[in-house]
């Protein structure tokens, strides 16, 4: 367990580096290792993909990388009635909160006979990736599907590494029914980001990739991202984090469990808690410690609690100044008055406000998307909405009379910027009106 931080006794740099995200893997050999992967399954597409999956997967798929559509649905019947209850309820209020994200298109004459209209339109084709690996995500499945059926998305496709049997759990596959996606691919890892920013023969290319995954993931999005021939990703990712900021009046053991929720996702998963008061964060420690060895995944919850940090304030305002400084990815308030103090906090992907709004509820089941920005950028980027499986873009529908208003202004500063041929562009057709304005 590691030992308090009084803040006050850092130095600047000593209170950065506290508060540094661990180093990103991004070794030239990781580079290099997706690059290459990338490259085999933009020329040789279901070979490489099929290769990969069978060497990295175990997975030796005879019939092919798409699941038949009819195991989609099928999925239910292996799932209790809690399970199905339960996805079912998290759908439904994940799809209320993303619905009421609808945005409302624009049309307004900036003048008369000048009018401009923002419109939205949703992606045609967008990739929703689910890691395998030690916890099968329905969750994450509904919260990239949900966004993309309310959105609109043509063609949602989902990819996710299959077990060595060539299976998918139900758990996602029945998600994924509820958000009515057809196209599964049995394939995860870079390749599978490959196979969606390029395109396979079996696998539609993707305007956009979404959803979180392993450092070969998120080199692989960070890559695709950057090649004109590849898709467009939801944002940059590190390892999942929370800040609880408490005062002394916190339960103890409320806090330790929300730290635990996000040490038990894995080793680099970083919890902070900021309070102050030495003794409350004392008892916070103890509960950790109550708790942790309770947990099913407590090997992989210790190694992520050894770099947590418990840091000491000398009061709210200092606590909420750390606070925003750290940027967390999830920020849960548990003090006196929480709701004010959520008010003066500026960065933090999704809030938690008050002693019974625990992280899990966000991940699960509450509404909010649980797909937020990490490592920091929750200073610069948004949590994930519905806005993201949309594009918004302008139209304008300007009059003879319309262009007669504004007309001389634009020829006005096209002649400033010395470019003739906008200036002609108006010119023209202003002589064409001149003395008939009629409309
Ligand atoms: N806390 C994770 C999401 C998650 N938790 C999925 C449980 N399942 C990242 O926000
Ligand atoms: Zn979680």
């Amino acid at each position: 367990m590691p030992q308090a931080i009084i803040w006050n006794d850092l130095s600047k740099p000593m209170q950065t580096a506290v508060l540094a995200r661990p180093a990103l893997a991004n070794s030239a050999l990781l580079k290099d290792t997706v690059s290459k992967i990338l490259l085999r399954v933009q020329t040789t597409g279901d070979q490489a993909v099929l290769d990969y999956t069978r060497e990295f997967d175990r997975a030796e798929l005879k019939d092919g990388l798409r699941l038949p559509v009819a195991l989609i649905a099928q999925a239910k019947a292996a799932l209790s009635i809690d399970v199905i209850s339960a996805i079912d309820l998290a759908y439904q209020n994940i799809k209320t909160f993303h619905e009421a994200q609808i945005p409302r298109d624009i049309s307004i004459e900036t003048q008369p006979g000048v009018l401009c209209e923002q419109r939205h339109v949703a992606l045609e084709t967008v990739g929703l990736y689910i890691p395998g690996g030690s916890a099968p995500l329905p969750s994450t499945v509904l919260m990239l599907g949900v966004s993309a059926q309310v959105a609109g998305c043509e063609l949602p496709i989902l990819c996710t590494p299959p077990s060595p049997q060539g299976k998918i759990a139900p758990e996602i596959l029945y998600a994924a029914h509820k958000c009515g996606i057809e196209h599964i691919y049995l394939c995860g890892g870079a390749q599978a980001i490959g196979a969606m920013a390029y395109g396979t023969s079996t696998i539609p290319k993707a305007d956009k990739i979404f959803g979180p995954g392993n450092s070969f993931v998120t080199e692989a999005k960070q890559q695709v991202s950057k090649d004109v021939a590849g898709a467009a990703i939801d944002m940059p990712a590190g390892p999942s984090e929370v800040l609880v900021l408490a005062d002394k009046y916190a339960n103890p053991s409320f806090v330790a469990s929300d730290l635990l929720s996000q040490a038990e996702h894995g080793p680099d998963s970083q919890a902070v808690v900021i309070a102050d008061d030495a003794d409350f964060i004392k008892q916070v420690q103890q509960q950790v410690l109550l708790q942790l060895p309770k947990l099913s995944r407590h090997s992989i919850a210790e190694k992520s609690i050894a770099n947590s940090r418990f840091i000491v304030t000398d009061s709210l305002a200092q606590s909420i100044e750390v606070t925003n400084q750290y940027a967390a990815e999830h920020l849960i308030i548990q003090t006196q008055n929480a709701s004010e103090v959520a008010v003066k906090v500026k960065h933090a992907g999704s809030i938690f406000v008050g002693e019974f709004s625990p992280e899990s509820a966000g991940d699960y089941a509450s509404g909010t998307n649980h797909v937020l920005p990490t490592y920091g950028y929750a200073r610069n980027y948004s949590s994930l909405g519905l806005l993201d499986f949309m594009r918004r873009f302008t139209v304008q529908t300007i009059s003879r009379s319309g262009l007669n208003i504004i007309g001389k202004a634009i020829i006005d500063l096209a002649n400033a910027e010395g470019l003739d041929a906008h200036a002609n562009a108006v010119a023209l057709r202003l002589n064409i009106s001149k003395g008939n304005v009629s409309d």
